[in-house]
């Protein structure tokens, strides 16, 4: 069983009071995440040695005894942290809500908690409670205040999950430490900070429905405004959340956010030196908001409560170029179309469309799909300049062809932004089209699973991936539209979290207008995208196709032999392929 469900489940249907709290979220887009706490004073190092992984779990990697990791306490005074300074920055980046651990894996209670001792104000020479300050500080400069609260593993409690070096599991009491801990310091949270957006919840490895749905009751009671992470579990939030740094595959359903780190870690690591380029960040951030995902975005202060200056800068280098094209984030839908386009990402507000470009365009450049009349086209940085638009029709196949003269368009890196603006709400032609480069994509999300014999076992996840693919007699089924026929590579692409065994070694079967080809999944080649140093996308080349005749083209997936999931099974899968997706590329 997969652990973490609320990956993958559908989230709940809101409330009123927290569909209108949705509904502020999502348009907000940007959020600036903090991971703080006194993991920031070994920053990734213990006992001269540099800690493999994300520095907030050092504790944890390192089995240091609670004793031994308490001492830390006394040693935190950062003297630098500056509450102004920080909702300062989230302003310039563009950032609309802030998130911060008011309570991580640790145990530690980054603020004044009545309720247990172990927090900044009674264990440290600090005596300073900085959430009052961010309260403070997000009131006054109009961002949304956020608590992330890590309400199963807490590594201090007896009762809390996976301390397994200084207590003994057996004698573990989930009520007890939600009775002593989590709901105290919730009602702290709730009640002394004034409103708060959400509660960000996070890692439901050992929690029972039950008790998840207790604390989302808890949390409603108190504060009815206040929305619930997915990662409360059990598909139990008001929104979902994919894995940490993952990127899914076209269009969602529901509401999400992506969260992210800007070097490798979430707390501070001061060697952790490898930083997202701006131009990524802002990609990325297009990305999510054209698949209806906010994006949360994470700084990990240092022991001083100073932010890393390449954080700095690269936050601000977003803020400058969505100073200039916010209109296109926030507040938008997502792309009415549900696959990913291979120039950039698309955004909706009504009847308007905005084409974020992510390199030059090429002259005449084709939009395929777009049923509705378009107005009018302009840069939505020169809206003076108007573009010339015409829409045909493909004479073999029907399929509506937007064509845009983008010579008034200059590019300017990394995105640029085209504002269409129609007659009537977007409506797009069904299924994937071939695009003009050739390239005609199948996305599993886009596919149909079937089965040749009774009811499919596969099925596609909310975040469009294949699950549950162990039956060889399972299928996905696809309809496309071939505009240009002609010879194809057929690929197929998988994927995997990258500290985890990738699915290959399979036998794939693709069927299509009477053709086979059949092969084992390997790792031909890998695809370049944002997220790809955490979610690698592996190509395998199955082999070359034939499309005689423009038109609809059934394309057929099989799993032929489906090899056994490895024995070291990780947290969060349950290890059957994990498909992306099928392209077929002119040859
Ligand atoms: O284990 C945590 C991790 O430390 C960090 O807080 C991230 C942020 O999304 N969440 C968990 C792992 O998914």
């Amino acid at each position: 069983m997969a652990i973490d469900p609320s990956t993958f489940k559908q989230p709940l249907r809101p409330s009123p009071a927290a569909r209108a709290a949705l509904a502020r979220w999502r348009a907000a887009r940007f959020g600036l995440f903090i991971h703080w706490g006194l993991y920031a004073i070994p920053a990734g190092v213990w006992r001269g040695q540099r800690v493999p992984y994300i520095g907030e779990w050092l504790m944890f990697r390192e089995k240091i005894p609670v004793a031994t990791y308490a001492k830390f306490a006394a040693r935190f005074h950062p003297r630098h942290f500056d509450a102004a300074a920080i909702v300062r920055l989230a302003r310039e980046a563009g950032q609309r809500y802030l998130v911060i651990t008011a309570k991580h894996h640790d145990g530690f209670a980054m603020y004044d908690s009545a309720s247990n001792p172990y927090n900044v104000v009674a264990a440290t020479p600090w005596v300073h409670d900085p959430m009052r300050d961010l309260a403070r500080e997000c009131k006054k400069q109009g961002v949304t205040l956020c608590f992330y609260y890590s309400q199963d593993l807490d590594w201090h409690h007896p009762d809390g999950a996976w301390n397994t070096w200084d207590y003994d599991e057996k004698k573990k009491n989930t009520d007890r430490y939600l009775r002593e801990k989590v709901y105290p310091q919730l009602r702290e949270l709730l009640t002394n900070y004034g409103p708060v957006g959400l509660i960000w919840f996070d890692t439901p490895l050992t929690i029972s429905r039950a008790q998840s749905a207790a604390i989302r009751r808890f949390v409603k009671k108190i504060q009815p405004g206040c929305l619930v992470s997915g990662r409360i579990g059990h598909g139990l939030g008001d929104y979902g959340i994919p894995r940490d740094n993952q990127m899914p595959p076209g269009r969602l359903r529901g509401d999400w956010e992506v969260c992210a780190t800007l070097n490798h870690t979430w707390g501070f690591k001061k060697h952790d030196h490898e930083w997202k380029s701006a131009p990524n960040l802002i990609r990325t951030l297009v990305e999510s908001a054209s698949k209806n995902a906010n994006y949360l975005l994470n700084i990990g202060p240092d022991a001083d409560g100073r932010v890393p200056a390449p954080s700095v800068a690269r936050l601000r280098a977003v803020g400058r170029w969505l100073k200039a094209n916010g209109e296109s984030i926030y507040g938008t839908a997502p792309s009415p179309f549900t696959h990913d386009f291979p120039w950039g990402r698309i955004t909706a507000k009504g009847r308007t469309l905005y084409l974020h470009f992510f390199s030059k365009p090429p002259r005449r450049f084709e939009l395929r799909g777009l049923e509705t009349k378009v107005r009018g086209a302009v840069p939505l940085l020169a809206p003076a300049k108007k573009l010339s638009c015409t829409q045909t029709r493909d004479a073999a196949t029907g399929v509506p062809v937007l064509q845009i003269d983008t010579a008034k368009l200059p590019f300017k890196a990394p995105v640029t932004v085209l504002k269409l603006t129609l007659a009537a709400a977007p409506v797009v032609a069904p299924g994937p089209i071939q695009e003009p480069d050739g390239v005609l994509s199948l996305l599993a999300a886009e596919a149909r699973p079937g089965a040749d014999r009774g009811r499919p076992q596969l099925r596609i996840t909310p975040l469009g991936f294949t699950s549950g693919w162990k039956n060889p007699t399972d299928r996905l089924d696809w309809t496309g539209t071939v505009l240009t026929p002609g010879r194809f590579t057929a690929e197929l692409i998988t994927t995997h979290q990258h500290l985890e065994p990738w699915s290959g070694g399979h036998t794939a079967r693709l069927e299509l207008n009477g053709q086979s080809l059949r092969k084992k999944i390997t790792r031909d080649a890998e695809l370049d995208y944002t997220q790809k140093a955490y979610f690698p996308r592996i190509i395998t080349r199955l082999g070359q196709v034939e499309v005689s005749q423009p038109g609809p083209l059934k394309v057929r997936l099989y799993l032929d032999q489906i090899l056994p999931p490895p024995k070291d099974k990780p947290l969060w899968d349950d290890l059957s392929p994990l498909i992306v997706q099928v392209r077929l590329l002119p040859a």
